[in-house]
């Protein structure tokens, strides 16, 4: 069954006291009748405290990014088995600062992907195109090319713990949103590419999120498009208040 889901990307944002203090206004704020499942991704080594904080609530955890090695001398990095051992069962693979300050490529991705599924966990697995790949119409091209090099490898049972966020890389933190229609199409296309592969029930049942300046004012009518089931949520998921509207707005 096709979720709504709305995350938070908290990014490199919040110490563990600005860390508490966020989740209690959430607490507050969130609507509790919503059908949206919600998820917050704070950084790495405020995790544990916020799993704490958060268990008895609808808000769930995951983390920005893992390594795709079990253990061993990569110094810095965290594996899945480490988030699994603080009650984390989600991550966000992909993220388009992951791919571009930190090389993560696509076979990179893919290894990722297998590791966070060896190791139950879900995965909300982030691509998009560039403005320049929008410029010279590839952007349905690069999309494809994403999803093929990231999770063909994948068997249709694993989609049940996969959640798709398309976050054209021209719309990240810049105030730019794809417009309603945009997100829309290149929503539709996603599921047509997915359905190509992995069958009609994949394709139907799998949730894809829009990323991108997501704001409590654009929010309604971006997720009012049939193949748009959510959203993920970079600057506007550090206020509590505008979360809560985004939530609402599902
Ligand atoms: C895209 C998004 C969250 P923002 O990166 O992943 O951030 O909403 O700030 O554009």
């Amino acid at each position: 069954m096709r979720q709504k889901i709305v995350a938070g990307n908290w990014k490199m944002h919040k110490n563990a006291e600005e860390t508490e203090d966020l989740l209690n206004e959430l607490i507050d704020k969130l609507p509790v009748d919503t059908e949206a499942q919600i998820i917050v991704a704070p950084t790495f080594v405020n995790l544990a405290s916020a799993v704490d904080h958060l268990e008895f609530t609808n808000i769930t955890v995951a983390a920005q990014n893992m390594h795709q090695n079990e253990s061993g001398a990569y110094t810095g990095e965290v594996s899945a088995d480490m988030l699994k051992s603080i009650g984390v069962n989600r991550v966000i693979l992909g993220h388009s600062e992951r791919r571009a300050y930190f090389h993560e490529t696509d076979a990179i991705l893919a290894q990722k992907v297998t590791t966070a599924l060896k190791h139950d966990m879900s995965v909300i697995f982030c691509f998009g195109e560039e403005l320049k790949d929008r410029q010279n119409k590839q952007h349905f091209n690069v999309v494809e090319n994403q999803l093929r090099d990231g999770l063909f490898h994948l068997e249709a049972k694993n989609w049940e713990q996969i959640i798709l966020a398309y976050e054209p890389v021209w719309a990240i933190g810049t105030g730019e949103t794809a417009s309603p229609e945009q997100a829309q199409e290149m929503h539709e296309f996603i599921r047509e590419t997915i359905r190509k592969r992995f069958g009609s029930n994949v394709a139907e049942d799998v949730s894809i999120l829009y990323g991108g300046s997501v704001k409590p004012d654009n929010a309604k009518e971006i997720f009012s498009k049939p193949d748009v089931d959510g959203g993920l949520i970079g600057g506007a998921a550090l206020k509590a208040e505008d979360f809560a509207a985004i939530v609402a707005a599902v």
